[in-house]
């Protein structure tokens, strides 16, 4: 059976990439892009798009009507250093756009779903090292409170009406294609932007704040994976804890150092994001995605510095 497949959220960090991805593997005409703001390049020309608002039920409703989709990615959400500052739009946006895509889903009978959640679930009394898949999840983020609410609704859709819905808990996810917006693990893409354009970056995270990040086709991987993935092989229905690599900004730019001899770090006192990064773990256990379905990450910290810098330095307006 062909696959259509709705991605709404897609003009940011994770949705371009997967709409370029999923279009390279499904056919464009398959994989529908939808976003509330106008698409970006990329996606408006490499396919069907559509306006869409995770908070217009009756919206959304057309577009499932519209395009019954086989599988729904929603990628639409604000993250948690934006959220801190809208606290109520956050969780309404997070909350209300995923019980309504879960509603439509069940009522169209969308044969996948998935939704990311982020180790902002966890919090500061949770395990900070290799962070178990079950643990105390006390999150004191509205980010991190709403995907933990999330998880919870996803796994109760699964039980109470059988949808097949998948999750993983992103780390903090680096890339150069698409901007981040509004993450506490930004920083980690913004130096290489700095260090290209200025030589110099200073890091609104402590030189020793260890936090778990991925290189973005290491995420687009884990994603297709688990959602290729038999449906007896997927033990867990809230969400999929997943580890790429973890490291300081200290540490990262020791990496830019050895491109770039003369880039210089400071580091930023009393940032808002520096609390949020503290509450947050250094590694995690991701031994049920590597058994369930074969999980392994493919990027180190060097492969990720040295992909970073070579594509920026090819596409940043200097
Ligand atoms: C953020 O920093 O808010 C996100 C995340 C880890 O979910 N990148």
């Amino acid at each position: 059976m062909s696959e259509k497949i709705l991605i709404i959220g897609a003009n940011g960090q994770i949705g371009t990439e997967l709409v370029t991805t999923l279009r390279g593997i499904h056919g464009a005409e398959q994989v529908i892009a939808s976003d509330i703001n106008n698409p970006a390049y990329a996606i408006r020309h490499s396919g069907p798009f559509e306006f869409a608002n995770v908070l217009d039920k009756d919206n959304l409703h057309h577009l499932f009507q519209k395009h019954q989709p086989t599988q729904v990615y929603l990628l639409a959400a604000i993250l948690s250093a934006t959220g801190e500052q809208k606290p109520k739009l956050a969780w309404d946006l997070n909350m209300n756009g995923l019980l309504h895509v879960l509603d439509l889903a069940v009522e169209f009978n969308v044969a996948k779903v998935f939704w990311p959640s982020s180790i902002a679930v966890f919090g500061p009394n949770s395990p900070k090292q290799n962070t178990p898949q079950y643990c105390v999840m006390d999150p004191n983020t509205v980010y991190g409170f709403s995907k933990l609410a999330g998880e919870r609704w996803c796994e109760y859709y699964h039980a109470k009406y059988g949808l097949d819905v998948r999750s993983i808990r992103y780390p903090g996810i680096i890339s150069w294609k698409a901007a981040p917006g509004g993450g506490t693990t930004d920083y980690a893409i913004h130096i290489f932007h700095e260090a290209l354009k200025t030589g110099t970056y200073e890091s609104f995270l402590s030189a020793n704040t260890m936090l778990p990040m991925m290189y973005m086709d290491d995420a687009i991987r884990a994603t297709i994976s688990l959602m290729d993935a038999p449906a007896e092989n997927i033990s867990i229905r809230s969400s999929y804890n997943l580890a790429g690599i973890s490291f300081t900004p200290e540490q990262l730019a020791e990496k830019v150092k050895e491109h770039m001899p003369e880039f210089t770090i400071t580091y930023a006192d009393n940032d808002p994001r520096q609390a949020i990064a503290d509450s947050w773990p250094q590694s995690i256990d991701d031994s049920t995605a590597q058994r369930d379905w074969n999980w392994q990450p493919e990027y180190d910290i060097n492969a990720l510095a040295d992909t970073m810098l070579k594509n920026l330095k090819n596409t940043l307006v200097l």
